[in-house]
């Protein structure tokens, strides 16, 4: 037995920004207090691993373990954990969910006030590592989960358990975001049947915002992309139109967008994370009732800019989003019951699958635009 022992295992490390993972032989500490280990059976790459691998300052940090999106059986539990057992089946989420604070008893948020998101390198509640190479080097964790890695360490309040009948290379889509693109259609939106919607990137989170706008009845999904290989992708998503924004130099792309539309649409999707490009997507949404729902992450510190007469007297709405509005251990079973009753449809999001030593494969593929999720087997 395992349990209450350290566990070598493998992982793959990020020693350096931008540069390949190094497979290498960890140590994974036993759970503390209201934790517990995890054995990952895959995980799968989502971009914002990409994106904080690539960083040269902070927040980017190393070496550290990345990966968030993922699925796996709990190996052992630490004290004064008693809803998770040795053995459940279980998808790590970044975005944590105590049940019991003010955020997390209320439909309204899913935004947790005992343990505020932040981009933290360390374990959820006492800021250290369970991480340590054989030459006792410490390594940094990656948002709460750190899943690229054989076993991995978690918050009892960054799990969610799931229905053991899912395949695994399915169950992990619901880690990150494909949750969070249907999510924002179906909670944050809460888009009506016959509406127009416009997307603008069609990755992973744009195609799952057109998977959930189909669930809802959205009669036009208007796909926006530089990328013309997103054209034939997004069809099989239910994307209507597509529109390459590339190929209109002499107008801003949301007067293509209100040309098509009579005047804007329904619901605009922002999933790439350009503050130009929000500003483009709520001057696309019909003013009178039109929302535009921000999903993309700018880079820390970056502003937004609108004019005043546009955002006060248009009324139109602008909000983000934060993984999809879901709240992740009430509405993820939710998630999963229409996966299971076949109306929520996860195959064509995985593109690619490659084993844990290929794990640069996915990395190379999904930086290339050509994977919108390529799952990696332990
Ligand atoms: C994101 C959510 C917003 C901040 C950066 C990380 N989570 C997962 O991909
Ligand atoms: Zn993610």
């Amino acid at each position: 037995k395992t349990a209450g022992k350290p566990i070598h295992c493998r992982a793959a490390v990020a020693r350096k920004p931008g540069e390949p993972l190094v497979i290498e032989e960890v140590i994974v500490a036993p759970p503390k207090a209201r934790e517990v280990r995890l054995k990952i059976i895959c995980t799968s790459l989502c971009h914002s691993d990409v994106t904080f691998w690539q960083l040269k300052e902070f927040p980017g940090c190393f070496p550290r373990i990345f990966g968030h999106e993922a699925f796996g059986v709990v190996e052992s539990v630490g004290e004064d954990v008693w809803d998770l057992n040795e053995g459940d089946s279980v998808v790590p989420i970044f975005l944590p969910d105590c049940t019991d604070c003010l955020d997390c008893t209320s439909k309204k948020s899913n935004n947790c006030s005992k343990f505020q998101f932040k981009l933290s390198p360390w374990m959820l509640r006492d800021d250290t590592s369970r991480f340590t190479t054989i030459d006792g080097e410490t390594l940094y964790h990656f948002l709460f989960i750190s899943s690229f890695s054989e076993y991995t360490v978690v918050d009892i309040a960054n799990v969610t358990k799931i229905d053991p009948c899912v395949p695994p290379n399915r169950a992990c889509l619901f880690s990150c975001g494909v949750s969070t693109g249907v999510g924002a259609a179906l909670k944050t939106a809460n888009v009506e049947p016959g509406s127009t919607v416009v997307i603008f990137g069609l990755g992973a989170i744009g195609l799952a915002v057109a998977e959930g706008a189909r669930i809802c009845g959205a009669t036009r999904i208007i796909g926006v992309d530089i990328n013309s290989d997103k054209l034939e992708i997004g069809r099989q998503f239910g994307v209507t139109d597509f529109v390459n924004s590339n190929s209109y130099e002499d107008k801003p792309i949301s007067q293509v967008i209100n040309e098509m539309t009579n005047g804007g649409a329904d619901y605009c999707f922002e999933c790439v994370g350009l503050g130009t490009l929000v500003q483009e997507a709520y001057a696309c949404c019909r003013k009178g009732w039109g929302k535009t729902i921000v999903l993309g992450v700018d880079k820390p510190g970056a502003e937004l800019t609108f004019k005043s007469f546009d955002v006060l007297h248009s009324g139109k709405t602008l909000m983000g989003s934060l993984f999809g509005g879901l709240k992740p251990k009430s509405d993820i079973p939710l998630l999963v019951k229409r996966y299971l009753d076949k109306v929520l449809q996860l195959d064509k999001f995985v593109t690619h699958e490659v084993s844990f030593q290929d794990i640069n494969k996915a990395f190379d593929l999904l930086v290339q635009g050509k994977s919108v999720r390529c799952v990696i087997w332990m």
